[in-house]
């Protein structure tokens, strides 16, 4: 018999025993996932309200640069491995702290997170994120923090830091060969 000959009459047996027990476990548990999702989407607190506008990766990092060149209070040096080449250069990244208006704005592309921010304790910031190329995903360690960048929208999270210290982001959505090496830094202060 091929993949192509159609199965002998009366191959269907209605479930029973252990078979029927298995599937209304798997009903029941799909039945609670589906609840769960739109339950923590209103009762989770680090759900985006999808605050979001479209803007092309040119003009986000117009934005950045504008926001670093008014904003920038200090620089880090980091030391970068070219994942090409492997070769390990040192860098220097801007420090920056939010508009006086309450806005910090973060972009991904291969393979940093940019620039680092420096937040207060207890202050409401709107914190824009996009990517300038492909997708990301920033995850904000070690809080269980997780967001998908997108290029061509500036996402905006509306976050309040409640920990003093210093947090380190990753990529968690593959993005090339230096993806393994994205990362960057909020640093928060009382
Ligand atoms: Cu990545």
């Amino acid at each position: 018999m091929s993949a192509l000959t159609p199965p002998p009459k009366g191959w269907f047996h209605a479930p029973h025993g252990a078979e029927k027990v298995w599937i209304g476990v798997a009903l029941f548990w799909c039945l609670v996932l589906s609840i769960a999702m739109p339950f923590w989407h209103y009762a989770g607190k680090q759900t985006s309200d999808g605050e979001a506008y479209k803007i092309s990766p040119q003009e986000y990092l117009g934005v950045v640069h504008n926001y670093i060149r008014e904003n920038k209070v200090g620089e880090e040096t980091v030391r970068v491995v070219n994942p090409v080449t492997e070769q390990e250069v040192e860098t220097t990244i801007p420090i920056t702290v939010p508009t006086a208006d309450g806005h910090a704005y973060l972009v991904g592309h291969n393979w940093e997170w940019y620039p680092v921010l420096k937040l207060r304790k207890g202050e409401e910031i709107k914190l824009h994120i996009s990517s300038a190329d492909y997708q990301h995903g920033i995850s904000i360690l070690p809080m269980n923090m997780n967001f998908h960048v997108m290029p061509g929208y500036d996402h905006v999270l509306t976050i309040t830091p409640t920990q003093t210290g210093t947090f380190d982001i990753i990529c968690n959505e593959f993005c090339g060969i230096g993806h393994h090496r994205m990362t960057g830094r909020i640093i928060v202060t009382d």
